[in-house]
């Protein structure tokens, strides 16, 4: 487990659910190590000085010697993505945003998961073009001081990969919430509004879906129906404040809000409007879902409501048994989360969490619980609900109505298991 805070011990009267501040700082004072009671006001004479004295000092550092594009501190070098299963090729890789070192809800650029399918091409935003073509009154081509004229629009969204979760089979005790949830981050993109573009172009009232392009050498491309071009879709320069990260994109991406990964077309650089979905490889052969029935579902753009425990997760351990905040993250395709559940018995019985705002639709958002664990073997579970009411399924529920041939969409319920020293793994 990282730096956290020296836990309270549970107050003797019995633990209240939301204990104030002085509550757990007294108690936190009369533990014997960790936080350390200082001999405080004793007076100038420098009798009694404190036992232990913080390292904290007054002496001027040296001159600004930080670089130019500012970088975290070297005790955070931890806080790392990490390459998921070895690709079948070097270039067709994914790695993972470390959840579990995460604070709120924005994922840092340098963190944001990366999946691509041949590698990150190198781009000039000066000699890079959108063209945007087929059932247009006015084709037209875009260089990016073009886009960047336009009127622009920043939101906060999640990213997830429709591969995040490898919850259908082949799960390991190991695994870490980066291993099983970390194809997911979320940031503020700023861009043009897909809306404001069409109607420059002018499209075809028979134009029904649009087929968005990458200018890397996968060519990734898929179909976006045209009510989610018109609705949220933002062609997006700029993450978190300054433009995109090579690996989000450079100098150009489609994101879709809410829409599995997938389709946030990466490098974009062209847009063809249709009366069809243009059946691209990645959505006949790739990013569908094969029933157990055979049949496949295709199309299946949404991502649905799901959460993750971030603190405690596998791989971390509580120290000793007492106070602990228990932290997550939930999110839906579809909107809102309207509520988010706790278990630390594996199900048994739930208790609803805190949400932190912001609450923004087609966002993470922030779950917390306070928690006494009593040094016994627990089972820690979230369960999300979003704003259309629909709840995240447990596993077998899950399973029971898609089989087990999928290999996408799984957002079924994460059961994380504490063991009564303390260490903490993924359920299998
Ligand atoms: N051009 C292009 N776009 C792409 C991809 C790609 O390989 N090439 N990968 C897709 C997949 S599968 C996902 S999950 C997201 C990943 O976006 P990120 O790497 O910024 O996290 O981009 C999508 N867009
Ligand atoms: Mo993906």
């Amino acid at each position: 487990m990282r730096d956290r805070k020296r836990p309270p011990a549970p107050d003797a009267a019995g633990t209240p659910e939301f204990p104030t501040r002085r509550a757990i700082l007294g108690s936190a004072l009369s533990l014997a190590g960790g936080v350390v009671a200082i001999g405080a006001g004793r007076g100038a004479a420098g009798q009694d000085a404190p036992a232990v004295v913080p390292p904290w000092t007054r002496e001027q550092g040296a001159a600004i010697t930080s670089p130019p594009y500012g970088l975290p501190s070297p005790f955070e070098k931890g806080v790392v993505r990490k390459p998921r299963t070895p690709p079948p090729v070097p270039t067709a890789a994914s790695s993972g945003t470390p959840l579990q070192h995460l604070h709120g809800i924005i994922t840092p650029n340098g963190l944001h998961y990366e999946r691509h399918h041949a590698g990150v091409p190198a781009i000039d935003p000066d000699q890079h073009r959108l063209i945007v073509h087929g059932l247009v009154d006015r084709p037209l081509l875009f260089t990016m001081d073009d886009i960047l004229r336009f009127p622009s629009v920043s939101r906060i969204h999640f990213l997830e990969c429709s591969g995040n979760t490898p919850g259908w089979s082949g799960a390991k005790e190991s695994w870490t919430a980066q291993e099983t949830h970390g194809l997911l981050s979320c940031c503020e993109w700023t861009g043009v509004a897909l809306s404001t573009l069409l109607d420059q172009v002018g499209g075809r009232p028979e134009a029904r879906w649009i087929l968005a392009e990458g200018a890397d050498a996968a060519a990734m491309s898929r179909s976006v129906p045209i009510e989610k071009a018109l609705d949220d879709a933002i062609l997006a320069y700029a993450q978190n404040g300054e433009r995109l990260r090579p690996e989000q994109g450079y100098p150009l991406r489609l994101v879709l809000p809410g829409y599995e990964g997938n389709m946030s077309i990466k490098w974009l650089r062209r847009l063809k409007l249709g009366d069809q979905p243009f059946q691209t490889r990645e959505e006949t052969s790739k990013y569908t879902d094969l029933m157990p029935d055979g049949r496949a579902r295709q199309f299946t753009f949404v991502m649905e409501a799901k959460s993750v425990i971030t603190f405690p997760s596998g791989g971390q351990a509580l120290r000793e048994p007492g106070f602990y905040e228990i932290s997550g993250l939930a999110w839906s395709g579809h909107g809102s989360i309207r509520r988010v559940e706790i278990s630390t018995d594996g199900g048994r019985s739930w208790r609803e969490a805190q949400l932190q705002d912001p609450i923004l639709p087609k966002c993470l958002t922030r779950f917390r619980l306070p928690w006494t664990w009593d040094g016994g073997p627990a089972v820690l579970q979230s369960r999300a609900t979003d704003d259309t009411g629909y709840v995240q399924p447990q596993r077998a529920a899950l399973i029971e109505a898609r089989g087990l041939n999928s290999g996408y969409h799984f957002n079924g319920i994460q059961s994380w298991r504490v063991q009564p020293g303390g260490a903490v793994s993924n359920v299998v």
